[in-house]
């Protein structure tokens, strides 16, 4: 099957094609990790591309997000499926002053599937606000997302939060995001730092054993 046809659709912002084309995929049996890698995600790196060229901008951006995430509704049951007994709970979220949410929604989806409860706040999402619903939950790792250079600062700001409220040391920070590095999660003293979602899975399960 030719995923070049699913980047396309996603790259023209067309949701219906999406669905349609991740559907015979799966009928076809093409791994969801291939459908995601190749068909969905490499689509929002072109589109990405183009809009720092000035070749696309925000609508663009916009209909392609959406169509994207038309695709990872489709996936989302397969991906998180789990037999599994939850072995922890994150509460997730993007952080204030940031929209982006398909990565994030990624690594829950994949997070979801490797057994743990989630609980997802969305997008720009306060310190105060992943503060409470950690200790509200009780969950064993806050994980931070950021996609701007502007929001990842305010990733340091979350912990700060912890901190303050004298509870850090009862939650694991895990943190990601394109502009975010292993040396800036040290700097802000998160606890880790994944590069993508099926390294947030690894550094999670490690947590949690
Ligand atoms: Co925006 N945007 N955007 N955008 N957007 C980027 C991020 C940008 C790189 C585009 C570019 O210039 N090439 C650029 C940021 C530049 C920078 O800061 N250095 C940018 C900009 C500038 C903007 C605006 C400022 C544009 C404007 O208004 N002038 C604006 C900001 C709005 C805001 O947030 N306040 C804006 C708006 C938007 C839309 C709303 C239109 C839309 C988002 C819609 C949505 O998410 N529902 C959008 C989109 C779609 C993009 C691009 C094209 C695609 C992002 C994406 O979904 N990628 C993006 C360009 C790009 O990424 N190449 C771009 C696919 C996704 C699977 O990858 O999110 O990186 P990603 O997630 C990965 C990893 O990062 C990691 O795992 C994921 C899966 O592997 N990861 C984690 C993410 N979170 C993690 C958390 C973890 C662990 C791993 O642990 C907890």
């Amino acid at each position: 099957m030719d995923l070049n046809q699913l980047s396309l659709a996603v790259q023209k912002g067309n949701a219906a094609k999406v669905k349609e084309i991740v559907n015979e995929a799966l009928a076809q049996k093409v791994s969801p990790s291939e459908i995601l890698n190749t068909g969905l995600i490499d689509a929002m790196s072109v589109v990405g591309e183009k809009f720092k060229n000035n070749e696309v901008y925000v609508p663009e951006m916009l209909m392609s997000a959406k169509a994207m995430n038309a695709g990872m509704q489709v996936l989302e049951p397969i991906l998180t499926s789990t037999g599994v007994k939850p072995i922890g709970k994150a509460v997730i979220g993007t952080v204030k002053g940031d929209l982006h949410d398909i990565g994030k929604n990624l690594v829950r989806m994949m997070l979801k599937g490797a057994g743990i409860e989630m609980y997802d706040l969305g997008i720009d999402v306060t310190a105060e606000a992943f503060l409470a619903k950690a200790k509200e939950v009780q969950a064993d790792l806050v994980c931070l997302s950021a996609l701007l250079t502007t929001t990842m600062p305010y990733m340091e700001s979350v912990v700060k939060e912890f901190e303050k409220a004298g509870v850090r040391d009862q939650f694991t920070f895990v943190i990601g995001g394109a502009p975010v590095s292993e040396s800036y999660a040290k700097s802000i003293k998160a606890d880790y730092y994944a590069d993508d979602a099926v390294v947030a899975v690894d550094v999670a399960k490690k947590i949690l054993a």
